[in-house]
């Protein structure tokens, strides 16, 4: 358990802004509050906000005017008695106002104290503690989504359902370990192993949720490929919906690789524009192709653009045996101007690619362009209904596994009941570490600490 000091930390972010706030929790919260603000004259009625004038006591001068609330424990996010003071958004003001409230006895919070507080005190367990990490990182509405999912428990409750039915089998397997005479029944080891296979499968399906979730979180990154001149950075610009990159009727013009997010309907993707690539360059140009080939190897897909007016030349044949095996798309741009390219060519070379047609002059298929975009990395159809976005939770769920295989095994091979109720035990304890029902120090603080001061 932890200390019950009263922690304070400063839970806006630093810089100017209109208001930023100050945060105590703990058991001297109110009193610490009481004595800075010194108003005799409210009541400190729970959940209420009141006008306040912050005073020096050391000097007598005024710090601030500001509006504070009191929130009665457990009726707060630390489920302790917390004071919320909300001052003028100056760093100055704020940096007075912290050290006053530190003076009195208050202890600097550690990143991810407040959390940590509502968690050991029951407010939330550790998959919903975590989601708000999650959720303040979240970079689109998808991602909001499903932090929210996970903070209001639909992960937590989707692992305490499976949870329960380990725990029911348990029950089933030390009956038997209790009365020896009455043997694990035949009828029984098959129901037994029928529900250990559907635990499975539930735990294989948020495993597999993980790397969606990732992908919603994380993003992807996305190479935009191609000989000089087929209008990479045209296209880069109409997906972005801004000009971005300059765009010249002369080849050779991006040098530098430019990087933008864009937002497909959920999936962040991360867009390299890079120099066209070509033979029998030098100088800056040719950095530029070096940029492009790094950049082409750390992305983890491409955008192979084509200029779809004129027939393919060596240049592109050179670019489309450089994303060979790779994900993504081949786009065949320019398609508003008269077609010479030849398509079946471009199949045979890179038969695994779609090929969109889209004009980034006139931003004719563009929208067919975002959503194949997405669905080369996001199938729009499997979008689970829980989705797991922590590694911790995933290590856990497989660990769970590996243990019910074993279950599984026993039960196949006629293995004593004990033997099978030491494996049923591992699975319950790694789904209870999902959950924080039982959890160590060291997973805590890990946890916690990536939490910024303040939340
Ligand atoms: N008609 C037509 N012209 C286009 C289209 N897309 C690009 N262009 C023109 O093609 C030329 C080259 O466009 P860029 O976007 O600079 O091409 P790039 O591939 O980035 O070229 P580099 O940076 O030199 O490798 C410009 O004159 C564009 O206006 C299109 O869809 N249709
Ligand atoms: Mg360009």
């Amino acid at each position: 358990m932890y200390k019950a000091d009263t922690i304070a930390a400063v839970a806006t972010p630093p810089g100017e802004g209109g208001v930023a706030m100050v945060r105590l929790s703990g058991p001297d919260a109110k009193h610490i509050g009481r004595e800075i603000l010194a108003r005799e004259d409210v009541e400190w009625k729970s959940h209420r906000l009141y006008y306040g004038k912050v005073r020096d006591p050391a000097r007598g001068s005024l710090v601030d005017e500001v509006m504070f609330a009191f929130l009665q424990g457990p009726r707060s996010y630390t489920g302790e008695d917390t004071v919320e003071i909300h001052c003028h958004g100056g760093p100055f003001v704020v940096r007075q106002l912290l050290g006053l409230v530190l003076a009195r006895g208050a202890r600097y919070a550690e990143p991810g104290e407040f959390t940590k507080r509502a968690f050991l005190n029951g407010r939330l367990d550790l998959t919903q503690a975590e989601a708000v990490l999650d959720l303040i990182r979240s970079r689109t509405d998808k991602a909001v989504d499903v932090a929210l999912g996970q903070m209001e428990g639909g992960l937590s409750q989707e692992v305490q359902g499976l949870r329960e039915q380990l725990v029911d089998a348990l029950v089933q397997v030390e009956a038997a370990i209790d009365f020896p005479e009455e043997e694990i029944e035949l009828l029984q080891r098959e129901e037994l192993a029928r529900k250990v296979v559907g635990i499975v499968d539930k735990i294989t399906l948020l495993v597999d949720s993980y790397e969606w979730g990732r992908l919603i979180r994380e993003g992807v990154r996305v190479c935009i490929v191609g000989r000089p001149n087929v209008g990479k950075s045209s296209l880069m610009n109409a997906l972005l919906g801004v000009d971005r990159a300059i765009v010249t009727a002369t080849p050779g013009t991006t040098r530098d690789f430019i990087e933008e997010t864009v937002n497909l309907n959920g999936l962040p993707v991360v867009l390299w524009d890079t120099a066209g690539i070509r033979d029998r360059t030098e100088g800056v140009e040719q950095i530029g192709i070096d940029v492009t080939l790094e950049r082409l190897a750390e992305s983890q897909g491409c955008v192979l653009v084509l200029d779809g007016s004129s027939p393919l030349t060596g240049e592109d044949m050179d670019v489309m045996e450089r994303v060979r095996e790779r994900q993504g798309l081949v786009v065949i741009n320019k398609f508003d101007l008269q077609q010479r390219i030849e398509r079946p060519a471009v199949s045979d070379c890179l038969p695994g690619l779609q090929q969109v047609e889209v004009s980034a002059l006139t931003n004719q298929g563009l929208d067919g362009l975002k959503a194949a975009l997405r669905d080369c990395f996001l199938d729009s159809a499997e979008e689970p209904e829980v989705v797991v976005t922590n590694v911790r939770h995933k290590a856990a769920l497989e660990r769970a596994r590996v243990s019910l295989v074993e279950v599984h095994r026993a039960i196949d091979q006629g293995m004593p009941p004990d033997i099978v109720a030491v494996d049923l035990q591992e699975a319950r304890d790694s789904l209870e570490e999902i959950i924080g029902t039982v959890t160590n120090d060291d997973i805590l603080d890990r946890i916690f600490s990536q939490f910024c001061i303040g939340k």
